[in-house]
């Protein structure tokens, strides 16, 4: 015989099932799953979210390492995004890696007819922390005509801001430069991440309208952080998905992925040392 739930407690577990808050990344598959769609659900999940994935391309690669991307069909992406807009509340959306012209141009115009009204945060990954590239160069127009513009946050990092704008972005100076030009050409709010600043703090900067707010960090040495730009693009869209104002789901994204860089796990193996981001798995025994 099967014991039966008190009502009380089915209530509670309906109320809480109503209530679960979903957010939706369409980006790549990392199979050693520091970065990707893999370091977004996990980010979603860590932050008590409900995450779902559009697929874009699989990447075979490790930390430091690429050996191969393969793309999905668009028309598949497509049918990924619609079916989940169409049956998921999806409370906010993050794009990740989208490969070629062809799936940013998809992702674009499902986004224009179906899910208008959802927050959207693009991150416009093209390079991996290995240096090896990501996305199709003739993709950033279409990113710059068809997505940015309807992005509600972009978040290049200074390689990404500076191929964006054509200048150099090496320090905070250029950083500020390249994002007044970006916020003022898009019109919408950019993101710049000086992950990559050499000095004690990590410092990433909000352009919004013509406010400028700071975003500080301690910089955290000697970790390989493979992941951080889709870990803290995935916090942000999953804590305005629970109804954090832009700055504060910011705020607190940053707190998120640096824990998850300070908590690191690290394996040896014939080659060296290889590192993975801590999105806040405890230790098995
Ligand atoms: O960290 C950038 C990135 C994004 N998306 C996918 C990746 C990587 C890095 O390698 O594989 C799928």
């Amino acid at each position: 015989m099967t014991a039966e739930i008190p009502m009380a407690k089915q209530a509670d577990r309906r109320s809480q099932a109503a209530a679960t808050v979903v957010a939706l990344t369409i980006a790549g598959s990392d199979c050693s799953a520091g970065a990707g769609l893999q370091a977004d659900l996990k980010t979603f999940g860590a932050l008590g979210v409900f995450g779902v994935t559009a697929v874009t391309c699989v990447v075979a690669e490790v930390p430091g390492k690429v050996s191969r991307i393969d793309a999905v069909d668009a028309q598949n992406v497509r049918d990924q995004i619609e079916l989940l807009l169409a049956h998921f509340p999806i409370g906010a959306i993050k794009t990740g890696l989208l490969f070629s012209p062809e799936i940013v141009e998809t992702v674009a115009s499902v986004l224009e007819r179906s899910a208008q009204e959802i927050p959207l945060i693009v991150d416009p990954v093209m390079i991996a922390t290995s240096g090896d590239a990501l996305l199709q160069p003739a993709a950033i127009e279409c990113y710059r005509s068809r997505l940015f513009p309807r992005a509600t946050l972009v978040t290049p990092n200074m390689a990404e801001a500076a191929a964006l704008t054509g200048w150099p972005v090496g320090n905070l100076a250029e950083m500020r430069a390249a994002g007044e030009e970006l916020t003022r050409i898009f019109g919408t709010r950019f993101l710049l991440k000086g992950g990559h600043l050499d000095g004690a703090q990590a410092t990433d900067l909000l352009f919004a309208g013509t406010a400028v707010a700071e975003f500080s960090a301690p910089f955290v040495a000697g970790v390989s952080t493979h992941g951080t730009g889709c870990t803290y693009s995935a916090a942000i869209a999953a804590r305005l998905a629970l109804g954090d104002s832009l700055e504060e789901a910011i705020a607190r994204a940053k707190e998120f992925v640096s824990r998850a860089i300070r908590e690191y796990f690290s394996w040896t193996n014939s080659s060296g040392e290889i590192h993975a981001l801590n999105h806040g798995c405890s230790r098995g025994r």
